[in-house]
């Protein structure tokens, strides 16, 4: 089936998505060392809509993913601006990356580290109509990513798409869930600083269309919430979804401080 993908070698992409081995290709490792402050005359990074909950709102198994989506009233979808982007971001949709134990799942890492868990919000820019357009500009993605560590508190709204999991085990498996604001999710990408680098979809087509922001600040992830995820069935039986990092070539990579 073209456009079918699995994470068991992903090397394998290529020969369908010749992109997939392009230069600004993400995930990429963070080395700390590397990170250059972005000398910032730039509006700092703003928001709205992350407090308005939703009228409806789904969870889907999409075979790579669950992947939560919703309506929001007129005016309130969830929308980034300012920062290193120029123009408005409207949310897509929120997806995630694990592993099969708890030493790996992350897409990105740091300093080598991986996480059990990533968080992807992907938004597209509004000045490209849809996302499927934006996805054809370089700088037609913002996916805000963040990194969960194993702990003992449970996120929120990570506790509220659980709870309807068991509709989704399988792929292609979807389900309205009580809509809830993506404010539950504990962002704070705002306050606490992020970094910043161009790159790609993680997945193929792999598009060099992202403009990636990762919090700087770790979020907390239970045992239970990833082994919710874990039960997940993923197309070919894959026990994780996340790709091995790529190579930075000659990319900055910024850290931004409000
Ligand atoms: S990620 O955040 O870099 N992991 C897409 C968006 C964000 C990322 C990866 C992919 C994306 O929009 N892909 C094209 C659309 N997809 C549908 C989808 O929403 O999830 C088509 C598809 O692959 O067949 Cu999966
Ligand atoms: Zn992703």
């Amino acid at each position: 089936r073209r456009g079918h993908f699995g994470y068991t070698r992903p090397d394998d992409w290529l020969a369908d998505f010749p992109i997939c081995s392009g230069p600004r290709q993400s995930p990429i490792n963070i080395e700390l060392q590397d990170v250059k402050m972005m000398e910032s005359k730039r509006p700092p990074l703003g928001r709205y809509g992350y407090d308005t909950r939703p009228k409806k709102m789904t969870i889907t198994n999409n075979g790579h993913s669950v992947q939560l989506s919703g309506v929001w009233p007129a005016r309130d979808t969830p929308t980034v601006y300012g920062g290193p982007l120029t123009g408005l971001y409207e949310l897509a949709q929120v997806h995630f990356h694990w592993g099969a134990d708890n030493d790996a799942g992350s897409e990105h890492t740091v300093a080598n580290h991986s996480f059990p868990l990533e968080m992807h919000m992907v938004h597209w820019k509004k000045a490209y109509q849809n996302i499927s357009e934006a996805i054809k500009h370089d700088d037609g993605i913002a996916v805000l990513g963040y990194l969960l560590s194993l702990d003992k508190n449970a996120n929120m709204g990570i506790e509220r798409m659980r709870t309807d999991f068991s509709k989704i085990l399988k792929p292609r498996q979807s389900t309205d869930i009580d809509p809830f604001p993506l404010s539950l999710f504990d962002l704070d990408l705002l306050k606490e600083g992020y970094v910043t680098y161009l790159g790609s979809l993680t997945t193929p087509p792999c598009s060099e269309s992202v403009i990636w922001l990762i919090s700087v600040r770790i979020k907390d992830v239970t045992i239970d919430e990833l082994e919710s995820f874990r039960k997940l069935q993923l197309d070919n039986h894959d026990d994780h979804n996340y790709r091995p990092t790529q190579p930075l070539n000659d990319r900055p990579i910024y850290y931004l401080y409000d």
